[in-house]
């Protein structure tokens, strides 16, 4: 009996693990969820069902200026990733769904002013520090202006002439949502 909730007890760690994307949590099972194609234009499809993304996958990798270029192709630009939620479905989905481990560029900036970090298409304020934020991040100085999500599921950020893969977002489907 008492080996039996031993394994209960490990198995329970392993899910929560596996689950947590930085400290931005969501359903815990990942074999339930979906992700819908049909509501956004391609490439992009609905994720969290607030936004339309793109997420670059293997060998399609960019640096970011390249990457916002990319994104423009498919007439959207680099992410806007305000919310925890989403956050958290971005990051199961590129690690545990795509099985994607890198880092992901999206549409954060600190080249203005260092350290006032905006999105580049609103002009608007990233959220700061936990649970959005490596702890101790961002610690790149002028060096390192661009935002990307880690693998571990939290912001962090990096310099522009690194190739990372990337996140686009359509904002004229559901743009007054996010965007
Ligand atoms: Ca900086």
């Amino acid at each position: 009996m008492k080996a039996i909730v031993v394994v209960a007890a490990v198995a329970l760690v392993v899910v929560l693990v596996v689950t947590v994307a930085g400290d931005c949590t969501w359903s815990q099972d990942i074999t339930s969820r979906s992700w819908d194609e049909s509501v956004c234009p391609e490439p992009y499809i609905l994720i969290g069902n607030t936004t339309c993304l793109y997420i670059s996958q293997w060998g399609v990798v960019r640096n970011w200026s390249a990457a916002q270029t990319y994104c423009s192709v498919y007439e959207g630009e680099l992410a806007v990733i305000n919310d925890c939620a989403l956050l958290g479905e971005v990051w199961t989905l590129t690690q545990h769904v795509l099985n994607l481990t890198g880092n992901f560029w999206v549409g954060g900036s600190d080249a203005e002013a260092e350290g006032s970090w905006v999105w580049e298409r609103t002009v608007k304020s990233v959220p700061m520090g936990v649970p959005f934020w490596l702890p101790g991040h961002p610690d790149g100085d002028t060096h390192e202006n661009k935002l990307m999500i880690a693998d571990n599921g939290y912001f962090t950020d990096g310099n522009q002439t690194e190739e990372h893969y990337f996140i686009c977002q359509d904002f004229s489907t559901l743009g007054s949502i996010t965007g």
